[in-house]
């Protein structure tokens, strides 16, 4: 997969180029590209921002250099349809389903704004997607990039462990984790599950389970209702409601 990035900051994507997403780029895996926006102004300053039309604080960023950027990437590539992706606080919320959705594909370019954000003809006649990673506010575009190139390059195969993109596809899916452990078995006083310690197999898939599914229904339980439930977990899931009525 080759990836793009249009930015004001470049130097804000090193991270990238450490760890994980790091080793994808050395195995050839993914070819990422980072591009200065500046570098495709025409004029003496290199400005990339104007005053908004109709008036109001702050300044816009102009579109000329967003497309300039973009034709030249096009042209350096020669790939079929790239996914032109705008990080903006108005986009589609970004979410699992999007970034395998993006996993599949051959190209993304992803731009990203700054200021009081970016004129409105980008989104219009230059991206295909726009996209925000959540309901806060950013100060610009440049980490909900990063953010969603670090979710859609980890599904890439031979990016992450095969055990991590195995879990993907499984019916665990769409739930919160159960709790982890290591050793020591016992620290400042808390103790590790004795079910864990015992070597028993099917009791540990059991208690894992049960401890995903409390989890999902005391902090998430809007994902309850869209994953997908076996006889055993609607089981679990009535001893935890009946221990929970206990323990008031
Ligand atoms: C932020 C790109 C480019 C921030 C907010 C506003 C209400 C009040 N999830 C995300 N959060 N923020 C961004 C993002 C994504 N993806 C993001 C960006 C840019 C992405 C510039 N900014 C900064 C920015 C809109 N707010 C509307 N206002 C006070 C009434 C505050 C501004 C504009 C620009």
């Amino acid at each position: 997969m080759r990836i793009d990035i249009v930015t004001i900051f470049p130097e804000a994507f090193t991270p990238l180029e450490l760890s994980i997403l790091g080793r994808a780029r050395a195995a050839g895996i993914v070819d990422i590209h980072i591009h200065n926006l500046r570098d495709f102004t025409t004029d003496r300053h290199r400005t990339v921002d104007d005053y908004p039309y109709g008036g109001g604080a702050g300044m816009v960023m102009k579109p000329e250099p967003f497309f300039a950027a973009v034709e030249a990437i096009l042209r350096e590539a020669r790939t079929e349809r790239p996914r032109i992706i705008l990080t903006t606080p108005q986009g589609r919320l970004f979410n699992q389903a999007i970034a395998r959705e993006l996993a599949s594909c051959d190209h993304l370019i992803l731009l990203c704004g700054h200021y009081e954000g970016v004129d409105e003809r980008v989104a219009l006649g230059l991206a295909t997607d726009e996209i925000s990673i959540g309901d806060y506010v950013l100060t610009g575009g440049e980490l909900a990039a990063m953010v969603i190139v670090d979710a859609v390059v980890r599904l890439i195969p031979g990016v992450v462990g095969e055990e991590e993109s195995v879990r993907q596809d499984s019916f665990s899916e769409g739930l919160l984790d159960y709790p982890h452990y290591t050793r020591p078995p016992e620290f400042r006083g808390m103790r590790v599950p004795e079910v864990l310690l015992s070597g028993h197999h099917e009791a540990i898939r059991r208690w894992r389970r049960k401890e995903a599914l409390r989890r999902t229904l005391l902090r998430r339980p809007d994902l309850l209702n869209r994953a997908n439930l076996t006889e055993e977990d609607r089981r679990f899931l009535e001893e935890i409601r009946r221990e929970l009525a206990e323990d008031t």
